[in-house]
């Protein structure tokens, strides 16, 4: 589900209350590339079936707070991370977010490079955004992982440290990304399940969960997919932005 709010193919940034213009001048500009490295029809199920993964339009929020998307060990917030979650639908979270403490931007990623429209990023494919940030920011990002009841790959709840000595990052922080389930959805085998995003008659179709967010490592079926840089490359790079003169 992609709604008409995040329908622009370049990543839409939400602006945020509270961050000056000032900032623009020591700001540090990144762009995040998150690609799908994995080949078609690269998983079996059990009946035999052979499936391939997709990670769907995200969100990347810039901030300063250590938690402000989720608590590992907690429940979901229903701020929207159910719907990025179960749907792959970004935009309720990417709006709730404008008004939590520490938020300081918020970018939405929904078409894949080269593709006319938005959508999942198939085998092969990419997303890539940009962002500005200055030192002591964070980053924190989610992607449904496409034939899950409610996985999302995040990194942990403080989300990434932009800068190191004062520079912004760059290089690839694959390493950083975590899957996490929800705990809003019951989990079915991936790939079959008939209430996963694929499948599901309907967005927010499938029995309620009332769990916790926690590492699919620990969840049912989990293990299998929590090795996250068999599946995908999250890489950065930053260019802190010349001097005006
Ligand atoms: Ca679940
Ligand atoms: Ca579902």
């Amino acid at each position: 589900m992609v709604t008409k709010l995040i329908g622009i193919s370049a990543g839409l940034m939400l602006s945020v209350a509270g961050v000056s213009a000032a900032d623009d001048a020591m700001a540090t500009k990144f762009t995040v590339r998150i690609e799908n490295t994995t080949k078609p029809d690269a998983f079996k199920a059990s009946n035999g079936g052979k499936w391939s993964l997709a990670f769907s339009p995200g969100m990347a929020a810039v901030h300063t707070e250590k938690a402000p998307i989720f608590s590992a060990g907690k429940k979901d917030r229903s701020q929207g991370l159910e719907a990025q979650s179960e749907d792959g639908d970004p935009s309720m979270l990417a709006k709730s977010l404008q008004s939590v403490k520490g938020i300081k931007s918020i970018v939405v990623f929904t078409t894949p490079i080269g593709a006319a429209g938005p959508g999942p990023i198939t085998p092969g494919a990419a997303y890539e955004f940009t962002f500005s940030a200055i030192a002591g920011d964070r980053l924190s990002l989610t992607t449904m992982m496409g034939q899950s009841n409610d996985w999302f790959y995040a990194p942990v709840e403080s989300g990434i440290d932009l800068f190191e000595n004062g520079r912004g990052i760059s290089g690839d922080i694959t390493s950083q990304m975590v899957l996490w389930d929800a705990g809003t959805e019951v989990d079915q085998e991936p790939g079959i399940g008939s209430d996963q995003g694929p499948r599901q008659k309907a967005p927010n179709t499938g029995a309620a969960e009332n769990g916790v967010v926690r590492n699919a490592k620990d969840v049912k079926y989990g293990s299998a997919f929590t090795n996250v840089s068999s599946v995908m490359r999250v890489s950065i790079t930053s260019a802190k932005a010349p001097a005006a003169n």
